[in-house]
């Protein structure tokens, strides 16, 4: 790699902005068992707050994502002054129609227009959330679908579902966008009304260019070519967002590139290659995770963490060598281009690059010596832990 080539990548790297999400930092768990942990957040302020910890410490980590209604608050616009206070700012304005006891039988999709009205009044709210916080996103995905066959008309639900995504879109300001996320399965179980990026593409395609695809690592088949996914959708200009986790068998929601460093490098250099780290494209790197065993600040920092060596990786991956051995169908030494950026360690790179701004090289080391934790533990007692539900 040349000069100019390492400081291009030292560049990317420097503006690189992960959006950690809100619910990250609150208690969670399976549906056999949430342990609750000291030291956490009972309110979006105290969530923000968090969130601020893990980008003084990564530099990297400059967005929180919000999910309403957990994070509801009376003034958004002080919710938002306070992240920035902190250095941070709001992104994702992530909606909840899947918790009320009204959508038992989905909520946009439900055979009940009341119910209908009701899930869509939510979405409204939370395009208003996204005006008073200054966000650009507003980020929907759906329990909906059903658990037996012939339970409910699976067309005329599609239906139902563009009907809703249609009033939202035409909520949307200039800058504003709907970012639609789809999940193959879970909590439904026979059919869910967007199963797949072909589902979530074709409503999006329908509605304009203000509406994109999320893309959440944790909601495929297994075996599924997720970076396929990612390469098509920024082709098309249709990649609005990441939710990344990882998992091992199902929507886990494990750190970041802990199951499988490579498929996130592989995810990152598809991201790369198709311009995704383009600011310009507004492409969201959003993480999507619970930490139901591990300390919540420092699993986030290490998530942050391993998307930048994904990242680090994917952008030291030798373009030319790469092209040259394609066009030649040398399949051996394009495999190989790619090879030798994966086990590049790039660690000393990333390190380099916090020291001269001002960070520490080795920010999950130095938040654990720091004493925060111990802080926040003896600081936050009593009140409510923020969890799934608040
Ligand atoms: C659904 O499984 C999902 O991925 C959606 O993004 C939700 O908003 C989120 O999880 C909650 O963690
Ligand atoms: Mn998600």
């Amino acid at each position: 790699m040349t000069e100019p080539e390492l400081t291009a990548v030292r560049e990317t790297l420097r503006k690189q902005a992960i959006e950690t999400p809100s619910w990250a930092y609150g208690n969670s768990g399976t549906r056999f068992k949430v342990f609750a942990q000291q030291g956490v957040p009972r309110t979006p302020f105290e969530k923000v707050e968090d969130a601020a910890q893990v980008h003084a410490y990564t530099g990297a980590a400059p967005v929180v994502s919000l999910h309403i209604p957990w994070d509801r608050v009376a003034d958004y616009a002080e919710l938002a002054a306070y992240a920035r206070s902190l250095g941070v700012r709001i992104g994702m304005v992530n909606a909840n129609v899947f918790q009320d006891d009204a959508y038992r039988l989905g909520s946009v999709a439900n055979p009940d227009p009341a119910v209908r009205r009701r899930a869509v009044a939510h979405l409204l709210e939370c395009v208003e959330i996204m005006a008073a916080t200054g966000s650009q996103e507003v980020k929907l995905w759906f329990a909906d679908g059903t658990n037996y066959p012939g339970q409910d008309d699976i067309a005329d639900r599609q239906g139902r579902v563009a009907e809703a995504l249609e009033t939202v879109y035409a909520r949307l300001g200039t800058e504003q966008r709907l970012i639609l996320e789809y999940k193959l399965f879970e909590p439904s179980f026979y059919t869910t009304d967007v199963p797949d990026w072909g589902t979530a593409y074709a409503h999006c395609m329908r509605l304009g260019p203000k509406a994109q695809v999320c893309v959440d690592t944790g909601h495929h088949a297994p075996g599924t070519n997720i970076e396929f996914i990612v390469a098509l959708l920024l082709r098309e200009g249709k990649l609005g967002a990441f939710d990344l986790n990882s998992r091992f068998y199902a929507d886990d929601d494990l750190m970041a590139g802990a199951a499988d460093p490579f498929q996130l490098f592989r995810l990152m250099y598809e991201a790369t290659r198709n311009g995704g780290l383009d600011p310009s494209r507004r492409v969201r790197f959003m993480l999507d995770q619970c930490h139901n065993i591990e300390p919540k600040i420092p699993a986030v920092i290490r998530s942050v963490m391993n998307v930048q060596e994904a990242t680090a990786k994917a952008l030291l991956v030798d373009a030319d060598a790469l092209g040259a051995a394609q066009r030649e169908g040398d399949v051996l030494a394009a495999n190989a281009a790619l090879m030798d950026a994966y086990n590049t360690d790039v660690r000393p790179l990333l390190a380099d690059l916090r020291s001269e701004a001002g960070l520490d090289p080795d920010p999950l080391r130095a938040y654990l010596a720091s004493g925060h934790q111990e802080h926040l533990a003896g600081r936050r007692v009593g009140g409510r832990q923020s969890g799934w539900g608040a």
